[in-house]
């Protein structure tokens, strides 16, 4: 019973029609490479709280659309490669996977830099790929290999770059929160000009955390951009059986907010952009971005017993990222259907390579298994479970 409300409740909320996303403001033959102005609406309009939307119209071009479109594959491709290794006992542990919510992570980065921060939860492979991690590093981190990210030792949940402004990766739900917060307490002491993106979850979203971070950062106006990926599940929990206001994007009360359509890259870009210049101004705000796992929660999670086949079925067919992405690229005669099959087919094979080459990576030297712990010459000591064996200084 409670199944079935779910699945038609959701349903109905989830489908928005692929074909919205082709409502153009003018139709030009273009080449790949092409880095002249193209402008597209929107799939669907913003929905602000306690701030200004901003224009449906974005502003992209011919090439920054084949990037976006090759990325995306790239970063299903991965996920999907990832399932099977994990399937094949090569990936041990907890795997959380992104296929589906690429659109959030790729017109994020097509509106900020390397210096803006970003921090997420546990579903972090993607977002390392798109902060200029490599497949070699995603794939050796996942099968516990020293050429993995965290040297192998972090897995799934731990993907790292603080070179790039990344800072994890957090099996804790919605301990990201607070801490992104911290980075953007930094960045206005420093006076830097940059800004923090702290992603969570609708479920996370009901977590306390999230509101004493808020208050603080709205009393100290930092530049926080808080990002709930509301894919409609928290674990096996739907939305509604979890939240009492699923209006996330207003949750702040005080706190600004926008609703996006989470599987349009291009309105990501835009809100995203938005934000940030918002950020800088003002102080925090929400962003909303509605988006879809298309895999379980983890891989320990068929994702079938809680949602129907049609939903997902459904949401591929009418509101997939790269689908949307592809369907620009033919409309206006950027690219043929056999070019971006054939992107598809580099992905694999460039996948199926970082594969090979992460597989060759050693596993760690158990002495790592004292690295990265302790700061360096506190002289911790450590023994054995009887407290007595194998007693040594750390160094
Ligand atoms: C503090 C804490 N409570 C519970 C869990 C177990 N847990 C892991 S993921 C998850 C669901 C989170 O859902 P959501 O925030 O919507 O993120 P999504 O997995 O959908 O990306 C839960 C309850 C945990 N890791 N940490
Ligand atoms: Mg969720």
């Amino acid at each position: 019973m409670a199944l079935s409300r779910l699945a038609s409740s959701s349903r109905s909320n989830l489908l928005k029609p692929i074909s919205l996303a082709l409502s153009l403001r003018r139709s030009i033959s273009s080449s790949p490479d092409d880095s002249s102005t193209l402008t597209i609406e929107t799939s669907l309009p913003f929905t602000a709280h306690n701030c200004d939307t901003p224009s449906r119209s974005v502003d992209t071009s011919p090439k920054e659309l084949m990037s976006f479109f090759r990325d995306m594959a790239l970063m299903r491709r991965m996920e999907i490669a990832a399932d099977s290794l994990y399937k094949s006992k090569l990936i041990r542990g907890f795997c959380h996977l992104y296929d589906g919510q690429e659109a959030v992570c790729i017109g994020m980065e097509a509106a900020i830099t390397k210096k803006d921060c970003i921090i997420t939860s546990y579903r972090d492979h993607c977002t390392f790929l798109g902060r200029g991690g490599t497949l070699v590093q995603v794939f050796a981190e996942l099968m516990g290999r020293q050429a993995g990210c965290a040297k192998g030792k972090g897995g799934s949940m731990h993907f790292y770059k603080k070179d790039a402004g990344f800072y994890g990766g957090h099996g804790i739900v919605g301990a990201q929160i607070p801490l992104g917060c911290g980075l953007a307490f930094a960045q206005k002491y420093s006076k830097d000009g940059n800004v923090t993106f702290a992603l969570y979850g609708d479920g996370a979203a009901n977590q306390g955390q999230l509101f004493e971070a808020l208050n603080i950062a709205a009393l100290l106006d930092l530049p926080a951009i808080l990002v709930c990926e509301n894919n409609h599940y928290g674990m096996g929990t739907a939305e509604w059986r979890a939240a009492k206001s699923p209006a996330y994007y207003k949750r702040g009360d005080y706190v600004a907010g926008l609703k996006v359509d989470g599987m349009d890259v291009l309105a990501v870009k835009q809100a995203c952009k938005f934000a940030k210049e918002y950020a800088l101004k003002k102080g925090p705000i929400i962003l909303e971005l509605d988006t879809y796992r298309y895999h379980g929660h983890s891989m320990s999670d068929p994702g079938s017993t809680y949602r129907t086949r049609d939903e997902v079925s459904g949401v591929r067919q009418e509101r997939d990222p790269i689908e949307r992405v592809r369907k620009l690229l033919l409309s206006h005669d950027i690219a043929a259907e056999k070019e971006l099959k054939d992107i598809e087919k580099e992905v694999r094979k460039e996948v199926d390579e970082a594969i090979a080459t992460a597989k060759e990576s050693p596993m760690p030297d158990p002495s790592e298994l004292f690295t990265n712990i302790y700061v360096k010459g506190l002289g911790v000591e450590a023994c054995g479970v009887d407290r007595k064996e194998n007693k040594v200084t750390l160094p």
